[in-house]
């Protein structure tokens, strides 16, 4: 964004010990409310930086893609719903009849544009289908890697263009939600290969899917069983340590890692619960309020997404796992026989390994 200034306000510098003036005057430009301070010379204004940055934040809006990627049947579309359904975006849903989520056959973006106090957000969900249907699984996981590498690809083509766009569409995966089986046991090996293969290209946040069906016990114990095989098998998942900026970070973030994997549960569902629409699943014993924290951990994992790490989210996307790809990807193009600079690649297939 340029901003030109009036020449008369351009001109306007004071020497104060020359100045007769009986205070001093800082040039306010058309439009601005004084900042703090203005009177003091003293003061050069760098704290305005801040509502710069909100202003300009407030116009281009915020985007966040997410991937929900686990075995078939465990909940992702109803989680997905929920997501959408939930405070995050409630006034701008129309209220739909019931209807049954149908069983997901291919990957599929969707995005709804959400509003909160004047900031604008894309909130893309990327669902995907449920893998383990198949006799041989082994596998399962190529489709979604390749997802993932492809958007980072489609990113790259569009930062090495000659005539780039102001803005490159970012359709990355900022996070991808895994769906682990209530099981109550261990994870499975297709869990933790899946797992291990996509935290090295992703940001991942596991999940205990349909967590109703384990007693209060059975799910601490469950999460802890969990958190030690992630840590057994080396699989680095969101937030990860070796990120943490600082202490504040790390004490932040040590409380999210004592917490995961969220034991999440979904509806897209409404239902009346004291006088209040509540988003939740009815049983016979009573209902289960999906953004009751007392319930599930859905609102844990949603305020982890959007309230409180989505720029961090974004930003180890970019810092971390794009550059990643981008550095990996310019150097094969460099070390073939015929290499053109990365600024002039004309392959826009990915040579990327699947890995
Ligand atoms: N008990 C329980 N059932 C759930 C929960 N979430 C979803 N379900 C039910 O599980 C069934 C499958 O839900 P989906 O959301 O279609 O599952 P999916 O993971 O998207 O399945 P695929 O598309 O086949 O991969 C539906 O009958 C849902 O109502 C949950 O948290 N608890
Ligand atoms: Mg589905």
């Amino acid at each position: 964004m340029s901003c030109h200034l009036p020449d008369a306000d351009l001109g306007s510098e004071v020497n104060p010990s020359q100045s007769n003036m009986s205070a001093p005057q800082h040039p306010h430009l058309p439009g601005k409310a004084a900042t703090p301070g203005a009177g003091d010379f003293s003061y050069v204004g760098i704290d305005a930086i801040l509502e710069q940055m909100r202003r300009k934040a407030m116009k281009q809006g915020f985007e966040l893609n997410i991937m929900v990627v686990g075995q078939s049947g465990l909940g992702k579309s109803t989680l997905m719903n929920t997501l959408f359904k939930s405070k995050v975006s409630r006034k701008s849903l129309v209220s739909t009849p019931e209807e049954r989520i149908p069983q997901t056959i291919e990957i599929k973006s969707i995005s709804h544009d959400i509003e909160e106090k004047g900031v604008r957000m894309k909130l893309t969900v990327i669902d995907t289908p449920g893998f383990g249907d198949q006799i041989n699984n082994e596998n399962c996981w190529q489709p979604i890697m390749k997802f993932i590498n492809d958007q980072y690809e489609q990113y790259l083509q569009e930062e090495i263009n000659i005539d780039r766009k102001k803005r490159i569409p970012d359709s990355r995966v900022h996070c991808c939600i895994y769906f682990i089986p209530p099981t109550g046991h261990c994870l499975r090996p297709l869990d933790v290969e899946f797992m291990r293969r996509l935290s090295k290209v992703v940001n991942i946040v596991p999940v205990i899917a349909k967590a109703d069906t384990l007693t209060l016990e059975e799910r601490d114990s469950f999460k802890q069983t969990v958190r030690e095989e992630l840590r057994a098998n080396g699989i680095d998942v969101y937030p990860q340590k070796e990120f943490d900026e600082d202490a504040d970070d790390r004490m932040i973030n040590e409380k999210i890692r004592e917490m995961i994997p969220f034991a999440v549960v979904g509806s897209d569902q409404e239902y009346q619960v004291n006088g209040k629409r509540l988003l939740g699943r009815k049983t016979k014993w009573g209902t289960i309020e999906v953004e009751n924290i007392a319930h599930c951990e859905f609102a844990y994992l949603r305020d982890l997404l959007i309230r409180t790490h989505m720029q961090n989210i974004k930003d180890i996307t970019s810092s971390i796992h794009y550059e990643v790809y981008r550095v990996r990807r310019l150097n094969e193009t460099n070390g073939q026989p015929n290499g053109q600079p990365p600024n002039t690649l004309a392959d826009p297939k990915p040579h990327f390994p699947v890995l």
